[in-house]
């Protein structure tokens, strides 16, 4: 990864390559989540923050169809596309996240000229935390503005995830973006995803004496891979099964019943997906009535669903939250889609030093790559920058 550029160097770089200066600079967050996984598609909540990590894009509309991309990561140097005869086989690369915003906001009736665009980020790829939504959030941002499409925020949400959907060929949900276009600084975002409506939980992890890491397997993944599909495919065949719209219909109480119903793979995905949406509930509650300092059981809780019953975390992932506890953590789960990417400990302060120091011991015990490590609070979301 390069060390990010500020929004001057961006313009220069910009104006370097196109030969133009850009009509404006966007940027948008990555995410993490604090709890409520796989439950987004599921109609139900999740509680995610933005993070102190962006995408930004540098953007000029073209007088012509041309699309023309560069970013300061990879090495494919520029590439060109045509508004005009989009295909999501010919994307390669991180290409197809400008390229399916484009192309999903074609699918809503709005005319996308050519534009000129240069992609920048700091948000770690492949690590769950929202590398490829910060780009689709920052370009749409920069399309919305540019064009005059007056789209809203809800707007926005579901036409990345119509470019994820139909484009990219990741089959998510709204939480990712959700958080990188709607967050506010110092606030998680409690998103119902039946019907977007959010309310802003103060977070002040430091305030409470904690620091929430992030711990960044480098196992990289992809929501493209079928793991993540098969999971939704799971839970639609059980929300099927018991004659609901969504597993968001489906309360603690009916689990009995379910097992019943259902064979023992399909109940433990449902089984995932209703106590998570629990602990999303009560995981708020505590927030506003206690603080951080009382989530940490159920961020473990979470992390053991995930594991045994939605079976989507690994042997590294396992590693850095087992270890983070042993050494002080109060709560640790992984965060994201799973198979790989990245896990979060919420830490007393004090303990910091020592929870890195075991979790990189861990990680090179057992031969793993030596994880990447860092604190996240929640910032501000999608913002125009110059
Ligand atoms: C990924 C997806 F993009 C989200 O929509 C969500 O399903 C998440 O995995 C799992 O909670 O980040």
């Amino acid at each position: 990864m390069t060390d990010s550029l500020d929004t001057a160097e961006l313009a220069a770089r910009f104006r370097a390559v196109f030969g133009a200066a850009p009509d404006g600079i966007w940027q948008a967050p990555g995410r993490v989540n604090l709890i409520g996984e796989h439950t987004d598609y599921n109609d139900g909540f999740v509680l995610p923050f933005a993070i102190d990590k962006a995408a930004r894009v540098a953007v000029r509309i073209r007088p012509d169809s041309t699309v023309r991309m560069l970013s300061t990561f990879g090495n494919q140097g520029i590439t060109t596309a045509d508004t005009a005869s989009l295909h999501r086989k010919r994307a390669k690369g991180w290409t197809k996240y400008p390229l399916g915003v484009i192309w999903a906001l074609q699918q809503r009736g709005l005319a996308v000229p050519g534009v000129d665009l240069l992609v920048d980020s700091d948000v770690p790829r492949g690590a769950g935390l929202s590398s490829s939504h910060a780009i689709e959030c920052a370009v749409i941002s920069a399309l919305n503005d540019l064009t005059g499409a007056g789209l809203g925020a809800e707007d926005m949400v579901l036409a990345t995830q119509q470019a994820e959907n139909g484009f990219v060929g990741a089959p998510t949900g709204i939480m990712d973006q959700s958080a990188s276009l709607r967050a506010v600084a110092g606030h998680a975002v409690f998103l119902d995803c039946r019907d977007q409506s959010i309310r802003l939980i103060p977070f002040d992890a430091r305030g409470a004496g904690l620091v929430l890491l992030a711990i960044d397997t480098r196992v990289s993944h992809s929501h493209a891979d079928g793991g993540y599909a098969s999971r939704r495919q799971s839970c639609e065949l059980g929300a099927d099964v018991l004659g609901v719209g969504a597993l968001r219909d489906v309360g603690l109480d009916d689990l009995t019943e379910a097992g019943g119903l259902l064979d023992p793979e399909t109940f433990r995905r449902v089984r995932h997906v209703v106590t998570e949406n629990d602990r999303v509930l009560r995981t708020v509650e505590l927030l506003e009535t206690a603080g951080p300092g009382a989530i940490g059981p159920l961020l473990d809780a979470s992390h053991a669903s995930m594991r045994d019953d939605f079976e989507i975390s690994c042997a590294e992932l396992d590693l850095a939250v087992d270890t983070a506890r042993a050494a002080g953590a109060i709560g640790a789960r992984m965060t994201g889609g799973g198979f790989g990417g990245a896990a979060i400990a919420l830490v007393p302060v004090g303990s910091e030093p020592r929870v890195r120091d075991a979790v990189a011991a861990a990680f090179a015990r057992a031969g793993y790559a030596a994880p990447d490590i860092f604190s996240v609070r929640p910032a501000a979301g999608a913002i125009r920058l110059a």
